[in-house]
């Protein structure tokens, strides 16, 4: 039973084990889980949504969640997983949760960079991007995280294909981004929140990142971020920043907020999870739980505010 087991959530998994995981949750949850294939990786391997949605409800809203842009952070696709496990556990003896699922559906995708992850495990534990190999050049990955389109490679991004930051040759080159935004906007009139889960640093982004600008909705945003991130101080006595990414974090273009939020989704976020430097990406699996409660009790945030407009 490694879909309600506490060792399954609190260890981090090969890309093998995740895909069984998926199988046997949504197997054992039929009245809460569906799976979706929105598409395939340039390796072939499938991308796999879990659509958690209580029956019987006619949800007229959802939140989509990704975790894994990024290779390396292991935290996000662990959190994925945790958040999933606990819903499936809880959604019936949290009242939150209870109100959310009530109101809304989640679509999360556990793993978007399935091939980078599995080239975290395997080869380079240190490894961002995804694996793939465009022609002419000279190394291999692009950047999910700056490959949507919005304001696709500008400063904070590289057309250099060794570069940590590479664009890709064109916005959506890469079949893992395009997959995801074909879905979302397929699904845009319901879609009423984007969240996207990263590592490290621990802070609650939204749009801009690819622009200094202020965003239409910036003081409804930051007011919510800070209410997460008051909420992270008074409940788990730990400190997360918020603010537009360009002022918070640094300026970047071509991510998956801004690109959610230039399509119409106005309650657009990424999170940086645990921790702020200490490990790094190599947070150990005994904070995985810390890392996950914060990260849900953001989620509920949004979540709750969505629910009450
Ligand atoms: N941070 C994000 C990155 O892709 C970010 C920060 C957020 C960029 C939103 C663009 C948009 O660099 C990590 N840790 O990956
Ligand atoms: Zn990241």
């Amino acid at each position: 039973d490694i879909a309600g087991s506490r060792s399954h959530y609190e260890n981090y998994h090969p890309l093998e084990e995740i895909f069984s995981w998926m199988s046997e949750i949504t197997g054992k949850n039929p009245h809460l889980l569906q799976q979706i294939l929105i598409g395939s990786s340039s390796e072939k391997r499938p991308l796999y949504v879990l659509k958690l949605s209580v029956k019987g409800v006619t949800p007229k809203a959802a939140i989509w969640i990704d975790c894994g842009i990024h290779a390396r952070e292991w935290i996000s696709p662990a959190f994925c997983q945790w958040f999933l496990g606990y819903a499936v556990e809880h959604y019936q003896s949290d009242p939150d949760l209870s109100a959310i699922l009530n109101k809304l559906e989640f679509y999360v995708l556990p793993v978007m960079n399935v091939d980078g992850y599995e080239y975290t495990r395997t080869t380079d534990r240190m490894w961002r991007k995804n694996r793939s190999q465009h022609e002419g050049n000279f190394c291999k990955g692009t950047d999910l995280n700056r490959n949507f389109d919005a304001g696709w490679c500008g400063a904070g991004a590289s057309s250099d294909p060794c570069a940590q930051t590479y664009c890709g040759p064109f916005p959506e080159s890469e079949p893992e981004v395009r997959a995801v935004a074909d879905f979302i906007r397929k699904n845009k009139e319901s879609i009423k929140g984007y969240i996207s889960i990263h590592s490290y640093s621990q802070m609650v982004l939204f749009p801009y990142s690819y622009k200094t600008e202020r965003a239409k909705d910036h003081r409804e945003l930051m007011v919510l971020a800070k209410k997460a991130s008051d909420a992270i101080r008074v409940g788990y006595q730990n400190k997360f920043g918020f603010g537009p990414g360009a002022e918070t974090i640094y300026l970047a273009p071509g991510g998956s907020d801004d690109w959610a939020y230039d399509l119409g989704i106005k309650y657009s976020f990424t999170l940086e999870l645990q921790d702020r430097g200490r490990y790094g990406f190599l947070l150990p699996p005994y904070l995985i739980r810390a890392a996950c409660l914060e990260a849900y009790l953001t989620v509920k945030i949004i979540a709750l505010h969505i629910v009450e407009k």
